[in-house]
């Protein structure tokens, strides 16, 4: 496939000021006339043919000024349609096509969602809609009329403002127009056409706008819409306070639907989302799925300022947009719940996704150069890396420099279509300082690290750290990154940061030094005993650090680190340790464990009724893709399921007793009602976290633990709770267990999803076999992302010993997936292809049965552009 590259960007040679749409929905003939104001842009070629593009389409008519062209005046097919030789002045262009949303599998564009019609247009779906300069830099004001059978759809609804409504007189339909006054890209361009049932609350912003919210959802379900709505709500109150931005439009729409790529879309005042993050209610909905629901409401509502008011000018700027909402989301969840659980929550995902992708063949700069197929560049680096630059930017200039530079960026760029250079420019421009360094940190990829080192001389009272940074495959040519790192010293006792004399070093502000160079030290004077130093504290930087640590230092800093984040990571590191040794066997870890487990202990007594939910996270081990990425090369994720499963056994040995005591402890008492928030979900969390390790260490005891708490259940993270815990004891009560849970739920497809992913991640040799059958389960639909997810997704990137059996049996359930998914949704299928990304560190059995499982894909004829560029760069 062509390869699109940044350095090659220039504007369009035309521009589109207005778009007026008129779509007759029909399951299988819909017509879209759209009439297009385009006129030459200034600042493209002049004299330059209009190209614009299509995806399947068919092309029914088309009009220049009200005039059928000259037939050699145009080309057009299902991919494009050009005119030779546009007018030198502004023109119309009329152009009519047919589409059938019923048979649109790939849910890009206009399609249907059991039976709602509704779209998705980012990246490039637009263009699937009506012949268009679908680029993000092209920003058009659309008046959309929507046409509808009335009993089919009697909503309907569109981007801004509802203008007018009405049937169409002497048939069976209706209509609505939306007029959305701001400018805006095609990729945020959406509509819907269903049966839906809404609530709604009213919302008047700081600037006096008297705002409607409204969720739709599927009816029937309204009652589980509360929350998600709820959500909004806090969300537009928070963007007010938190960054000073209000909404604009008189509406916020938010539509649920069942069959969806991603998670959600942000579409000016429509924003469509996968129903899984709006849907919930405790009997089907965890306390993880309420805070998904949470971010992503949350998320798509702060799009609003950072991505449709200011947009992307091209793709490659993707960061821009989805960096700085992921930060903001992040920061908005922060605040809702605990700041320091949610850090560690973050820098969890951001390990468990972003370090494997950007040390694979994958691996690409936050800002990519290239790209073949953009809807592969949705990933874990633009996102959650790229927030991580957001964040570091915050805490190199200080919160209220940053606070000013997002203004300024607003200001500067409100209707646009902006890049990374503009949004540096506005920190610049507030702080005087050049950034031009710290912009490196979108350039290249990788995950840098940084080696410490601590040297203590108590005659001068001095502690020296020295510092020295080095990137993974970057040549001697590539300069240093600024790198803000967050630091303080512990002592034994408690923070060395006594009130009276404390340490200090000059380079240090506000807990912060900045390593700029390759290598730098730092000295803080007045330091009365040696210290533990405390680094990277809250992560401030997402790296890798060669720590000079070693256990009994971390245990201190498990017990007095005033830095929640680095409590977690020093429990973390030593449990690493610990299963790293068994791994590589050596067998010297044995005391150390016992140790470990001593410490946990004291640490459970002391915080655990305190703070439940920073105490389940501490006692979360390391996960099995944890180990992975520490091991980095020959892994053998039998090994590494051994050690994890060795180590949990013996926690759950060791404190069988406070955990047994802590479940009595954190249980709520009969008749409390169930409440979604942060403070309850932290004590369930840390009930199950005990669930999990007495169950790791007493199969028997745990079953019968699992058993009652699924009786007891009043809400759908316990049960699920219990039911995990089932899952990895093979026998009888397993499958009566699974059995009982899937009648309960025969109606419910969120929680058959559960089910599904369950069941795909016992980390047993049936599994592959079972996964088989239930592809076959009349719940199965491979049309559905959410199932395939849920069955095939969990298995490949939650179940690391099945999915990477030996004999290559994992591999090819993910190959044949892929390839039967290939012809209907090809976005998913490249998706779920990603999950071989680490093949190249596997041992050799297994890095030759995934490298053949990747070929057979790749030398598969007829494959979409989405899977032949997966296909390719993980091979290359
Ligand atoms: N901006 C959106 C990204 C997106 C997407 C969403 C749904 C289906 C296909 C999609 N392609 C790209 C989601 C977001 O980050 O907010
Ligand atoms: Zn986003």
């Amino acid at each position: 496939p062509p390869t699109v590259r940044l350095e090659d960007y220039r504007p369009s040679d035309h521009l589109i000021d207005r778009v007026e749409l008129d779509v007759r929905l029909d399951p299988h003939d819909t017509r879209v006339t759209a009439t297009l104001a385009l006129r030459p842009n200034p600042a493209g070629r002049a004299g330059a043919p209009l190209v614009l593009d299509g995806d399947d389409l068919t092309l029914l008519a088309l009009e220049l000024d009200g005039q059928a062209p000259a037939p050699d005046a145009v080309r057009a097919d299902a991919s494009g349609l050009t005119l030779h030789r546009p007018p030198q002045r502004p023109f119309t262009l009329r152009i009519e096509t047919r589409l059938d949303p019923t048979a649109n599998t790939r849910l890009m564009g206009l399609y249907r969602s059991n039976g709602v019609y509704c779209t998705q247009c980012e990246a490039d779906g637009f263009r699937r809609i009506t012949y268009f300069l679908d680029r993000p830099d092209v920003l058009s004001v659309y008046t959309t009329r929507i046409e509808a059978e009335r009993e089919a759809a009697p909503v309907l609804l569109g981007n801004g403002n509802p203008v007018e409504a009405g049937t169409v007189p002497g048939t069976d339909r209706h209509y609505a127009v939306w007029h959305d006054p701001l400018p805006k890209p095609a990729y945020l361009f959406a509509l819907v056409g269903g049966r839906l049932d809404r609530v709604a609350k009213p919302f008047t912003t700081m600037e006096g706008r008297a705002v409607e919210i409204a969720v739709y959802v599927e009816p029937g379900k309204a009652d589980r819409a509360a929350y998600a709505l709820d959500a909004v709500e806090r969300s537009m109150a928070w963007d007010e306070t938190a960054f000073g931005r209000a909404y604009d439009l008189d509406l916020f729409n938010v539509v649920a639907v069942s069959d969806f790529n991603m998670g959600a879309m942000e579409n000016k005042g429509l924003n469509i989302f996968n129903d899984k993050y709006v849907l919930a209610s405790p009997e089907t909905a965890t306390d993880g799925d309420y805070a998904a629901i949470e971010a992503i409401i949350a998320h798509e509502y702060f799009h609003n300022w950072s991505g449709n008011r200011v947009t992307c000018r091209d793709w490659f700027q993707l960061c821009l947009k989805e960096g700085l909402t992921v930060f903001r989301d992040q920061e908005f969840s922060s605040d809702m719940r605990s700041r320091a659980v949610h850090r560690i929550a973050e820098v969890r995902n951001l390990r468990a996704r972003q370090f494997p992708e950007d040390a694979g063949p994958l691996a690409h700069p936050v800002r990519p150069k290239q790209y073949a197929e953009i809807n592969n560049f949705y990933t874990a680096t633009v996102y959650e890396k790229g927030a991580e630059i957001v964040r570091m930017l915050r805490t190199l200039i200080g919160e209220t420099a940053f606070r000013a530079g997002m203004d300024r960026y607003f200001a500067d760029n409100d209707g646009t279509a902006a890049t990374v250079e503009d949004f540096l420019k506005a920190f610049e421009a507030v702080t005087g300082r050049d950034l031009s360094r710290f912009a490196e940190w979108y350039e290249r990829p990788g995950t840098p690290r940084v080696a410490v080192s601590g040297s203590y001389d108590p005659a001068a009272r001095t502690y020296r750290l020295a510092f020295r940074q080095t990137r993974p495959g970057a040549g001697a040519d590539a300069p240093p990154l600024v790198i803000p790192i967050g630091l303080g010293l512990v002592g034994p006792d408690g923070p060395l940061d006594g009130p009276l004399a404390p340490p200090f070093a000059e380079r240090v502000e506000d807990g912060v030094f900045v390593l700029e160079t390759a290598e730098d030290a730092v000295t803080f004077e007045n330091v009365a005993a040696e210290p533990v130093p405390s680094l990277f504290r809250a992560f401030s930087a997402p790296v890798r650090v060669e720590s000079p640590l070693d256990d009994a230092a971390r245990l201190t800093l498990l017990r007095h680190d005033p830095d929640s984040f680095n409590r977690w990571e020093a429990a973390q590191r030593i449990a690493l340790g610990l299963m790293t040794a068994q791994v590589r066997d050596e067998t010297a870890g044995d005391a150390g464990a016992d140790d470990f487990v001593v410490a946990l202990g004291a640490f459970l007594d002391a915080e655990a009724l305190r703070d439940p939910a920073f105490a389940a996270q501490v006692l979360a081990l390391p996960s099995e893709g944890d180990l992975a990425d520490e091991i980095g090369t020959e892994i053998d994720p039998d090994a590494i399921f051994a050690a994890r499963r060795d180590l949990r056994r013996r926690l759950g040995t060791g404190l069988r007793e406070r955990l047994l005591s802590l479940r009595e402890a954190l249980a709520e008492p009969e008749g409390t009602p169930f409440s979604p928030d942060a403070a309850a979900a932290g004590r369930r969390a840390l009930r199950n976290a005990a669930l999990d390790l007495i169950a790791a260490a007493d199969p028997e005891a745990g079953t019968a633990l699992a058993q009652a708490q699924i009786a007891q259940a009043t809400n759908m993270t316990d049960r699920l709770a219990g039911l995990a815990a089932l899952a990895l004891v093979p026998g009888e009560a397993r499958e009566a267990a699974l059995s009982a849970f899937a009648e309960r739920y025969a109606n419910e497809p969120l929680v058959l999803d559960k089910w599904f992913a369950i069941q795909a991640m016992i980390p047993e040799d049936g599994t592959v076999e079972r996964i088989r059958r239930l592809q076959g389960h009349p719940a199965f639909a491979n049309t559905n992302p959410n199932r395939v997810r849920s069955l095939v997704g969990s298995f490949s990137l939650a179940n690391p010993t099945q999915f990477n059996r030996a004999d290559g049996a994992g591999y090819a359930l993910v190959a044949e997936t892929v390839l039967a998914l290939d012809g209907t949704n090809p976005q998913v299928a490249a998706r779920l292809m990603t999950a071989f990304g680490p093949w190249r560190r596997l041992e050799p059995v297994r890095r030759a049965a995934a490298e053949s499982a990747l070929r057979r894909i790749a030398a598969t004829p007829g494959l979409s552009r989405d899977v032949t560029d997966i296909g390719t760069r993980s091979l290359a």
